[in-house]
């Protein structure tokens, strides 16, 4: 949910006008709109390139994942280990445009720890797939749209810790 549509549903809840901090915060939602927006573009007119590279990197540094015995090993599990990473990054893109964290927790953070856990998947290769994600995007971007991007990340890579 938006800043916006949860400040409206609080407020209604108290048959009460918006209060100077809740309209306070929504403009700064809507003054941070263009950057948002433009960052959203960017992840996803670029998702393959960014899961593709963030793959390349992951298995790189964790070459047991996709060797024998490994969770992404063969060529359909390192498929689903990849739409995971493209499952997150359209995530980031959620939060993004909402100006919170909300959607990207509400999805795919409560319970991950556990899903994970049951799949066998090891949740800290996910994590640096993640960071490996964060990488490539941000490269994409100018400084201060890069800072932005990455806090959202940074986000998600904080709850697979
Ligand atoms: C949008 C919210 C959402 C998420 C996050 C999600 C994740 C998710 N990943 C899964 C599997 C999986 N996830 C992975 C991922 C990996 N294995 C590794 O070793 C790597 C570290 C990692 C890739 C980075 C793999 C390999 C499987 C298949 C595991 C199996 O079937 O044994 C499954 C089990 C069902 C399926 O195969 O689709 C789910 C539900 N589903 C969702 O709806």
């Amino acid at each position: 949910m938006s800043i916006v549509t949860k400040s409206i549903v609080n407020a209604d809840a108290e048959a009460r006008y918006l209060s100077p901090g809740e309209l306070d915060r929504i403009k700064g939602f809507v003054t941070t709109g263009e950057r948002r927006l433009r960052i959203a573009q960017i992840l996803t007119d670029s998702r393959e390139r960014i899961v593709k590279q963030a793959g390349d990197q992951l298995f790189q540094k964790r070459p047991d994942v996709v060797s024998p015995g490994g969770n992404a090993y063969g060529e359909e599990m390192t498929a689903t280990c990849l739409r995971d990473l493209d499952y997150y990054l359209r995530l980031i893109t959620y939060g993004v445009v909402a100006g919170d964290v909300t959607p990207i927790e509400e999805i795919g953070v409560v319970g991950v720890r556990e899903m994970y856990k049951s799949l066998g998947t090891p949740i800290e290769a996910v994590a640096e797939g993640v960071r490996a994600m964060k990488n490539a995007a941000t490269a994409l971007m100018s400084g201060e749209d890069a800072a932005e991007a990455g806090a959202y990340f940074d986000y998600l890579i904080g709850a697979m810790q």
